[in-house]
C-alpha cells in the first residue's frame, strides 16, 4: 500500500499567483499551439528573461484568427504553480523521495524487465493522454509494440474520441473526420448535440454564433440540460439522457416519409437505404417522443428544418461518445447527414473537435490498443507487414491481436495478470469511472510509474516511481488539431530542474532497457523525421512537412505528401469512401437502453461534464488561483421539483450515491436540468484542496460500448439525499 500521509501536507497548501519577472530583456514572441481542447487555436507566446510572461491569440492564423479563451490567457502561470515537479521520485518504505535521473531511469527499466522476463510482455501496459506530441506516441508504439511486443497502448482518448472514430470507421470506413473549422461559415444549419460547445470549445462557439448571424443560420441543441450552449438554440431537443440513437432515427423518419431524401442520389454514394427504411418504420414520431420525451411535433420541427437546410454542419461529443451506445449515436447522426446530401459539401458534413490538443494525431500514430501507426490497424496483417517492414522487425513480434482498453487493464491489475503499468500525461486515479475500484488496481500493480508535471495528482500518489515532465513549450514536437492540421510546438523555456520532455523519458527507458539501437534519437525533430516515413501513402501523409515548413507559420491540413503541396482541407470531395464499394454506410441502429437504469433504490440518473473554467481533472486550473476561485469546490444541480420533494434547499452539502460509491456537493436548485436527473461536474479529485469525496467518478458506471470500449459516464442510477 502506498503511505499517502506526505502528499497530504502538499495538497493543503494553497496556490500563489507566479511573481513577476521585471523587465530586464524585450519580449521575445514565437507562435505556439494551445495545450488544452483540440480546437488546436494558435497562440503567440511572450518570453521575458526565461519565463513565459503573456500568451495571446496569433491574428490571421485560420483556427482562431486572433481569439483564445481563459484557458490559454492564463497558461503562463501553469509553469510555476504550485507542486510542479521539479525532480524524479523512487518511492522507498512508502515514501516518494528524490533521486536522479539515471536512478529513476535504470530502476523503471529494470522493473520493467523484470516483470517482462517472469510473466511476459502482456504483463504490461503504457497509458497516455490524448495530449502526449506525435513523436511521443511515435516512440511508445516503437518501443511497446514493437520492440517490447505487447499492443497494451492506451490513452485518453478512449475516455473521449474513440466513439468517434469508430463512428467513423463503421460510417466511411475509416478514422478520416471529413470536414473543417472554415465550413462553419458556410453552413445554415448547427446540429449540436451532446456538446456545450459554449463551455467546452468557446472559440469553436463564437464562430458558430457570428455564424448563425450572417448566414441566418439555425440551431438545434440536443441535449437533456438548458446547457450554455443553448443561448443561441432555435429549437433545443432536451431528451431523456441516453437516448439520441431514438432520437435520430425518429429524425431520419420523418426526412424519409415528408419526401426530403433523393433516393438515387444517396444510393449513388450510400450503401444501406432500402434496409434502414425499413427499420426506421419503427420510430414514427409519436413513439420516439414517448422514448425522449420530447414533444411529438418538435421533433417533426427539428426534421424539417434538417430537410430543409441547404448546408447543415453537425457536431457532437460527450453527450454522445460517454455511453454505452457511444457508436450508434454516432451512426445515426452520420445518416441524417447522408440522407440529406450533407456531405462532401463545402459547409456540411459531420466536424468532430475533440477534446485535448493532439487531437487526432494519437489517434493516427497509434495511441490505442488496436491501432497501429499511420491510421494502421493491429487485426490487419497487410497493416502490421508494412509497420514490422519500416521497424526491421519479423511481422510476428507485432501481436494480431488489440491489446486491452484501459478498462481491461485496471482489471488486468486487479486479476494479476497485468502487473506494471506506465501512466505519462494522463491521471486516471481521477478520470476514470468508479474510482474506488481503479484506486485498488492502481495500488495492486507491482510496479506503476508516473510522468507528471504535478505533484499531487490523484494518480502519481499511488506511484512508485514518479517522473518529472517538461510541459507545453519547455519541450518541441507536433500537435494534429481537429480539422487535420498539423502545427509545431516548440520549446522556447527551459523545464525546471530535473523534468524532461516525456519524449527523452521514454528514449532514456527504451534504452535503458536495451534498446540502444532502436531509439538512436537526440532530438525530437529526428524523430519527427522518421515517423513521417510511416505516414506516406495514408491519409496523415506527412511527407511533404518539416519543422522548418511549421515553425512561425501556419501548418498544413493533413494529408500533406509533398513540399510544394498546400495540405487538404476537406476529404471525400469526390464522394469515395474508403470502403468495399466505395460508398458509406447507412446504418440501422436500434435504440437501447443505458446499461443501468433507475430503480427504487437508485431513481435519479446522474450526468457529468465540465466547467468553464476548470480543465478534465484540474491539475493545472485547479493551481491558478483566478481560474480556481471562481468555482473551487464541486455542486450538484437538481430539478425544484425534485429538492422540494426531498426537502433540499440551496446550498446543502448533498449526497449522490450509486452502487459503487456516493460523492458530495453543495445542492444547486435550477430547473436548467430534467426531473429526475442530476448533474455533477468532473473536475473535483481529492488531491487538490477540496478533500475527499468530491469526484463524481466515485460514483460513476465503468460500463462501456462495445463497439468502442468508451464509458458511460454520462449514464449512472443514484440516489440523492441531504
Ligand atoms: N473549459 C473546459 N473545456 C474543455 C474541457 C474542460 O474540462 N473544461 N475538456 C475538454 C475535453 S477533454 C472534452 S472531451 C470536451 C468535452 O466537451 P463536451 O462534450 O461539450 O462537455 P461535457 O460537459 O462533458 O458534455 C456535453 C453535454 O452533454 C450533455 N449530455 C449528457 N448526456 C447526454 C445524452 O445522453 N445525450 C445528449 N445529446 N447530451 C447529453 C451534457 O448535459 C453536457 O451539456 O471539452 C474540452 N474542453
Ligand atoms: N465523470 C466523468 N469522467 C470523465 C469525463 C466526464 O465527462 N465525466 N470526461 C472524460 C474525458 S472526455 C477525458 S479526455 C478524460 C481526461 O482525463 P485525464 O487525461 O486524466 O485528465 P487531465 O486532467 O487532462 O490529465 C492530464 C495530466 O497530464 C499532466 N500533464 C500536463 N502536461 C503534461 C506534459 O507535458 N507531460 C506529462 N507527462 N504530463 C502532463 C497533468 O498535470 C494531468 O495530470 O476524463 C474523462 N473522465
Ligand atoms: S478554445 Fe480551446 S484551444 Fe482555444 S484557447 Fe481555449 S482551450 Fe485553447
Ligand atoms: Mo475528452
Amino acid at each position: 500500500m502506498r503511505n499517502v500521509k506526505e502528499i497530504k501536507e502538499v495538497a493543503h497548501q494553497k496556490p500563489e499567483t507566479p511573481a513577476s519577472t521585471g523587465n530586464r530583456e524585450p519580449i521575445q514572441w514565437t507562435k505556439s499551439t494551445c495545450p488544452y481542447c483540440g480546437i488546436g487555436c494558435a497562440l503567440e507566446v511572450g518570453v521575458e528573461n526565461g519565463k513565459v510572461v503573456k500568451v495571446h491569440g496569433m491574428k490571421g492564423h485560420p483556427i482562431n484568427n486572433g481569439k483564445i479563451c481563459h484557458l490559454a490567457e492564463t497558461l503562463p502561470h501553469v509553469f510555476d504553480a504550485s507542486g510542479r515537479i521539479t525532480r524524479h521520485m523512487i518511492r522507498y518504505d512508502g515514501r516518494l523521495v528524490p533521486v536522479t535521473l539515471k536512478e529513476a531511469i535504470t530502476h523503471t527499466a529494470t522493473e520493467l524487465r523484470r516483470i517482462i522476463e517472469s510473466h511476459g510482455p502482456n504483463a504490461v501496459a503504457f497509458y497516455g493522454g490524448a495530449a502526449n506530441l506525435c513523436e511521443e506516441y511515435y516512440l511508445i508504439n516503437k518501443l511497446i509494440k514493437g520492440c517490447i511486443g505487447t499492443n497494451n497502448i492506451e490513452c485518453s482518448t478512449r475516455l473521449c474520441m474513440v466513439s468517434s472514430a469508430a463512428g467513423f470507421v463503421s460510417t466511411f470506413g475509416a478514422d478520416i473526420p471529413p470536414t473543417c473549422y472554415a465550413d462553419i461559415e458556410e453552413a445554415d444549419l448547427f446540429f449540436i448535440a451532446g456538446n456545450n460547445m459554449a463551455v467546452s470549445l468557446p472559440v469553436v462557439f463564437e464562430r458558430v454564433r457570428a455564424a448563425k448571424k450572417k448566414n441566418n443560420a439555425m440551431v438545434i441543441v440536443v441535449d437533456p440540460r438548458r446547457s450554455e450552449t443553448t443561448q443561441i438554440a432555435d429549437i433545443h431537443l432536451q431528451i431523456w439522457p441516453g437516448t439520441d440513437v431514438a432520437l435520430n432515427n425518429g429524425l431520419a423518419h420523418v426526412l424519409l416519409k415528408e419526401g426530403f431524401v433523393s433516393e438515387p442520389d444517396v444510393e449513388y454514394y450510400a450503401s444501406g437505404l432500402q434496409q434502414l427504411k425499413t427499420f426506421l418504420e419503427e420510430y414514427p414520431p409519436s413513439r420516439v417522443s414517448k422514448i425522449t420525451g420530447c414533444p411529438e411535433d418538435q421533433i417533426i420541427m427539428a426534421a424539417r428544418a434538417i430537410g430543409r437546410a441547404k448546408a447543415m454542419l453537425s457536431f457532437w461529443f460527450q453527450g454522445y461518445n460517454h455511453s454505452t451506445q457511444a457508436v450508434f449515436k454516432n451512426n445515426t447522426l452520420h445518416n441524417l447527414s447522408l440522407l440529406t446530401g450533407n456531405i462532401c459539401r463545402v459547409g456540411a458534413g459531420p466536424l468532430s473537435i475533440t477534446g485535448e490538443a493532439n487531437a487526432l494525431g494519437n489517434r493516427w500514430i497509434g495511441a490505442l490498443s488496436h491501432l497501429l501507426p499511420g491510421v494502421r490497424q493491429v487485426a490487419n496483417y497487410q497493416h502490421r507487414k508494412e509497420v514490422a517492414d519500416f521497424w526491421g522487425i519479423p511481422v510476428e513480434k507485432i501481436q494480431p491481436v488489440p491489446g486491452r482498453s484501459i478498462i481491461e487493464i485496471i482489471k488486468g491489475l486487479h486479476s494479476g495478470d497485468v502487473r506494471a503499468l506506465w501512466v505519462a500525461h494522463t491521471n486516471p486515479a481521477a478520470s476514470l469511472p468508479n474510482t474506488s475500484w481503479i484506486e485498488e488496481g492502481l495500488n495492486k500493480a507491482e510496479f506503476l510509474v508516473v510522468q507528471d508535471i504535478f505533484h499531487p495528482t490523484e494518480t502519481t500518489m499511488l506511484a512508485d516511481v514518479v517522473l518529472a515532465a517538461a510541459q507545453w513549450c519547455e519541450k518541441t514536437g507536433t500537435f494534429i488539431s481537429s480539422e487535420r492540421r498539423i502545427e509545431l510546438v516548440e520549446k522556447l523555456i527551459e523545464p525546471p530542474g530535473d523534468a524532461r520532455p516525456d519524449y527523452e523519458l521514454i528514449w532514456s527507458v527504451a534504452r535503458a532497457m536495451g534498446f540502444e539501437k532502436e531509439f538512436p534519437y537526440t532530438s525530437p525533430e529526428e524523430v519527427f523525421e522518421e515517423m513521417k516515413g510511416i505516414t506516406r501513402g495514408r491519409v496523415c501523409d506527412m511527407g511533404g512537412v518539416t519543422y522548418e515548413r511549421l515553425r512561425g507559420k501556419v501548418g498544413p491540413q493533413l494529408p500533406c505528401p509533398e513540399a510544394e503541396h498546400p495540405g487538404t482541407p476537406r476529404l471525400f470531395t469526390d464522394m469515395q469512401f474508403p470502403r468495399a464499394d466505395g460508398r458509406a454506410a447507412l446504418l440501422a441502429r436500434n435504440y437501447i437502453e443505458p446499461a443501468e437504469t433507475p430503480d427504487a433504490e437508485y431513481p435519479f440518473v446522474l450526468i457529468t461534464g465540465r466547467l468553464f473554467w476548470h480543465f478534465n481533472t484540474r491539475t493545472r486550473t485547479g493551481r491558478i488561483p483566478r481560474l480556481n476561485d471562481i468555482e473551487p469546490d464541486n455542486f450538484v444541480e437538481i430539478h425544484p421539483n425534485d429538492a422540494a420533494r426531498l426537502g433540499i434547499t440551496a446550498g446543502d452539502r448533498i449526497e449522490v450515491k450509486s452502487r459503487r460509491g456516493c460523492a458530495f456537493g453543495k445542492a444547486r436548485i435550477t430547473d436548467r436540468v430534467l426531473v429526475g436527473t442530476v448533474y455533477m461536474n468532473m473536475h473535483y479529485g481529492k488531491a487538490l484542496w477540496v478533500g475527499d469525496g468530491k469526484l463524481a467518478n466515485l460514483v460513476t458506471n465503468p460500463v462501456y460500448d462495445d463497439f468502442s470500449k468508451q464509458p458511460e459516464f454520462k449514464f449512472s442510477a443514484v440516489s440523492v439525499s441531504k
